[in-house]
């Protein structure tokens, strides 16, 4: 029998952020909600995703891994890729806009995310350092070094770069990790730019179907 046409993405079946959005597979609910792509979910725990049968999907026991069909993708910006090349709504189709806007995937990805990542990391896993309360400010600095630069070429504009792109999902996305931190909040235009992307349907789809996920795991039967 073939494999099945209809995309499986595997996510925590207890997540780590309880819900609220934050984990990668919510970049790939949203883009597949966009779309208007059906897709299944199989659930997965912290210990399976370092198991050989998972790892054969994603080399770095993770979550979001993506099946469709033969194809397995890892890697949540590659996987909003893949879906906004086959499907329309999330590339322009001029070869220049759409160039631009998987421009903004990569700067997501690459250029605003790291740093946000680095606060999480102080954060979490070097609160009990030494120099801590030292780190800590330079590494905001550093989030709004880039959020300045974002905010001022935002400007007043609702997307990136014309109408909303996976540059733009990818970068909502990025940018509500910063919500708990009040950083965004220093931004204005930023703020309204994330509450634009909330505010789509297909989020709210997607974020409701991971938060079902989350509370059926805080069942007493889960
Ligand atoms: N670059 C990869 C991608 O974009 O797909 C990163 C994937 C990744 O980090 N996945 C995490 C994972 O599987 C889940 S989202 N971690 C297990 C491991 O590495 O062993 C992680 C996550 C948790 C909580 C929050 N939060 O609360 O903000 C955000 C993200």
């Amino acid at each position: 029998m073939p494999p099945p046409l209809t995309p499986v993405i595997t996510v925590f079946e207890r997540s780590p952020d309880r819900g609220k959005g934050l984990a990668r597979d919510m970049r790939v609910r949203w883009a597949l909600e966009e779309v208007g792509q059906a897709y299944e979910v199989r659930l997965v725990s912290f210990g399976a995703v370092k198991e050989p049968v998972h790892r054969a999907l994603h080399p770095f026991g993770q979550i979001p891994t993506y099946e469709e069909g033969t194809l397995v993708l890892f890697e949540s910006g590659a996987i909003v890729f893949h879906i906004a090349e086959r499907h329309a709504g999330l590339l322009p189709d001029d070869a220049h806009a759409r160039a631009r806007a998987i421009a903004w995937m990569f700067a997501a990805l690459n250029t605003v995310e790291p740093p946000i990542l680095d606060l999480q990391t102080t954060k979490f896993m070097e609160r009990d350092k030494t120099w801590y309360e030292q780190r800590l400010p330079i590494v905001e600095d550093r989030i709004r070094d880039r959020l300045g630069e974002l905010s001022d070429r935002l400007g007043n504009a609702d997307w990136l770069d014309g109408a909303f792109s996976a540059g733009d999902l990818i970068m909502v996305s990025v940018l509500l990790r910063l919500k708990a931190s009040g950083l965004l909040d220093e931004y204005p235009n930023l703020s309204a730019y994330v509450a634009r992307g909330e505010a789509r349907p297909a989020y709210k789809r997607a974020f409701a179907a991971q938060l079902a996920v989350f509370v059926a795991s805080q069942s007493p039967i889960a």
